[in-house]
């Protein structure tokens, strides 16, 4: 893969996507690394099948002149697609990342309003972002061209974007989860972010549950009118009575859709059949030398619960002892948001509690959990994926989980032991579904994961396999984008 700097002005594309930050990031003049993230990983496989344009920000170095760069990215030499880059200050981008979309709407989105922080003048800068989003956007749009948003940094381009290009097709896809009203109408700023989604033609959530509390929000905070239907969907804890399939706003509709995104099969599948992966996982598998290995893999985050998880891990070998010894989890906690207090505290709160718990149970030769604090290779990641026995998914909510999907597709048994409050929950029969905020209770999720039939097993395993090889990426992508074609 190689990237280049183009000029800009000479650009227009038909299809643009839209998100806050790139896939690529720079490591060293010319070299580039994937960056580790659910929508940035998602996006950039659709990318090289449809090509076009992806708006994100950059860093604008200090003093540098331009306020924008445009970058061309090749694979084998063919040119897949193009990044623009709207650049901001480190002052900027902090205030924007760190500071208004991690401090106030994260906490928000997943439900967790004790953790909110209003700091007032960072929506300011929010705006602003979105604002030169828009601008850029406008510029670069080929008439009628489709513009595809992704997630809630740019909540407010929408409806900025409509008022200056009406001819755009715009579609929004919400990655994370979305509160109920009573929790997102804690923000002060919950018109403006609701009116500024609305601007779009199509909006995208995960599951039902998500795009049913946005139209419960829209239409208690903005009196916009959601067409109901009653739901025919099986008892779930994620399962809404009523859905939404589309709101009138003023003089529009905007079509809602609930489409939970796959993981890229492709890519997955590939390295999973590759000699060296196999003989990594092989390796790996015999040098833990313990009967049943678990893994999970994340970014370090709260609401991926860390810290949970390894309470649950404690709690599995002080009830049943027979484990210890045979049983280790792999953990691979990704690095994420770096130096932003919160979350520096949670990674010191989770190796506090790893190592508590291997002093006090581990020996010379066998440790409960062996954690890693960085980011793999895709294929050391996949490696992983084939060595352990039961992956374990345990966030206290997520959007989706697109790990627990990846684990499954590379795999030819397997059991996932799975948070009921992740997106992923709706759409893996056969995961073994646990409440991640009760310890007791994911533990004896792994327990009976570990103990199970293999009869069972396998009618778990193809249960969930199914799924993920037939609602993939390119299947969750071609539904979006028909769907937008269709308007
Ligand atoms: C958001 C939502 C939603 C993980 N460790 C490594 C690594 N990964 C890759 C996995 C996977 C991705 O990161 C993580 O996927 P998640 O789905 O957990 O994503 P989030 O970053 O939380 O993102 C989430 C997602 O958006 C998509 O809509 O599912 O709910 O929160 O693809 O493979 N990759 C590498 N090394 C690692 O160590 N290379």
């Amino acid at each position: 893969m190689t990237i280049d700097l183009v000029a800009a002005e000479k650009q227009v594309a038909d299809l643009i996507i839209a998100s806050h930050r790139g896939p690529f990031v720079q490591h060293s003049e010319d070299g580039w690394r994937r960056r580790v993230n659910g929508v940035f990983g998602a996006m950039e496989p659709v990318m090289r099948v449809t090509g076009g344009t992806w708006v994100c920000w950059g860093l604008r170095e200090d003093e540098e002149p331009l306020s924008e760069r445009h970058r061309a990215v090749f694979v084998d030499d063919d040119e897949k697609f193009r990044v623009h880059e709207v650049l901001l200050t480190k002052s900027e981008a902090k205030e924007f990342y760190e500071g208004f979309t991690t401090e106030s709407l994260w906490p928000i989105l997943f439900c967790f309003p004790s953790r909110l922080q209003f700091m007032p003048g960072l929506w300011d800068t929010y705006r602003m972002v979105n604002e030169r989003f828009a601008q850029a956007i406008a510029r670069l749009a080929a008439p009628r061209a489709t513009v595809w948003v992704q997630d809630f940094h740019l909540m407010l381009l929408p409806a900025m974007l409509r008022k200056l290009r009406p001819d755009l097709k715009l579609g929004f896809f919400l990655h994370t989860a979305f509160p109920p009203p009573d929790v997102f109408g804690i923000l002060p700023w919950r018109e403006a972010l609701l009116d500024g989604v609305l601007g779009c033609d199509l909006v995208g959530f995960h599951i039902p549950l998500y795009a049913t509390n946005f139209a419960r929000s829209c239409g208690r905070f903005l009196g916009a009118r959601p067409h109901w239907k009653r739901s025919n969907l099986e008892s779930h804890a994620l399962s809404p009575t009523l859905v939404c399939d589309s709101l009138a706003y003023g003089s529009r509709t905007v079509q809602l859709l609930a489409l939970g995104i796959g993981a890229s099969r492709e890519d997955i599948e590939h390295l999973a059949l590759d000699e060296a992966t196999q003989s990594y996982a092989a390796d790996l598998k015999a040098r833990m030398g313990v009967e049943h290995l678990l893994l999970s893999a994340e970014r370090l985050d709260y609401v991926k619960g860390p810290v949970e998880r390894v309470k649950s891990m404690e709690v599995l070998f002080d009830r049943h002892p027979e484990w210890i010894g045979r049983v280790s989890l792999l953990q691979v906690a990704v690095p994420s948001r770096e130096g932003v207090p919160e979350f520096e505290r949670l990674k010191d709160q989770m190796h506090q509690a790893v190592g508590e718990l291997n002093s006090r149970l581990g020996s010379p030769t066998w440790q409960p959990i062996v954690n890693l604090s960085k980011t793999l290779p895709l294929q050391e990641l996949v490696g992983l994926y084939l060595a352990a026995d039961v992956c374990l998914v345990t966030p206290l909510r997520d959007g989706m989980n697109l790990v627990a999907k990846e684990y499954v597709l590379c795999r030819n048994d397997g059991l996932v032991v799975l948070s009921e409050f992740a997106g992923a929950a709706f759409d893996l029969p056969g995961a073994i579904l646990v409440n991640p905020f009760s310890p007791e209770h994911v533990a004896e999720g792994i327990h009976a994961a570990l103990e199970m039939k293999p009869k069972e097993r396998k009618r778990r395993f193809r249960a969930m396999h199914r799924v993920s090889r037939s609602r993939d990426l390119t299947w969750w992508r071609k539904a979006f984008m028909e769907q937008m074609a269709a308007i």
